[in-house]
């Protein structure tokens, strides 16, 4: 259940960890956040990471969340849908979360994956959500990207 030109090799534990990831959730779109939680608890299961979760109430609210499990967690990974026809100030929530997103990872120097669904339709988000039937599991991918960003950069604190 993957997109095209997903990285396809098994998550796996892995000596490098991480041994924590933090789960920062938004609560609008409650099923297609259910499933996208889902993704990514199975992705840690996988790598047998400690979870921590943070429910926070919409998606402008993960940059904070996601920068307070940075500074606990070896990864984060942020969860939310934004939908296009639902939400009048799209390109707003959108375009600041996602840059918030990106400036915690910098910050905080902490892998953070973006499983943040911006979508046009409902029905895409659902597509994406990881239920059964559907094209992408974005929660699980999110939290996969985190969890490869982390063993990739592990060398490299160990040259120091
Ligand atoms: N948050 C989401 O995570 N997804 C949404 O689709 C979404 N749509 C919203 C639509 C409106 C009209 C408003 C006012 C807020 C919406 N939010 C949504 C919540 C937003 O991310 C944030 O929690 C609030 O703006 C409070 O800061």
């Amino acid at each position: 259940m993957a997109g095209y030109g997903t990285p396809s090799s098994a998550l796996g534990t892995h000596d490098a960890g991480p041994a924590t990831i933090g789960i920062a959730a938004a609560s609008w779109h409650t099923e297609i956040m259910d499933a996208l939680l889902d993704g990514a608890r199975r992705a840690a299961a996988d790598a047998g990471c400690t979870v921590t979760e943070v429910r926070v109430p919409g998606s402008f609210e993960l940059p904070v969340a996601a920068q307070a499990l940075a500074r606990t967690c070896d990864v984060v990974v942020a969860l939310g849908v934004v939908i296009r026809g639902e939400t009048p100030h799209f390109e707003y929530i959108s375009g600041a979360t996602t840059e918030g997103l990106a400036r915690v990872a910098l910050d905080e120097s902490t892998p953070v994956g973006n499983g943040v669904l911006t979508v046009n339709t409902r029905e895409q988000a659902v597509d994406r959500s990881g239920v059964e039937g559907a094209s992408e599991d974005a929660g699980y991918a999110a939290a996969e990207a985190a969890i490869r960003t982390f063993r990739a950069l592990a060398p490299l604190s160990d040259m120091r």
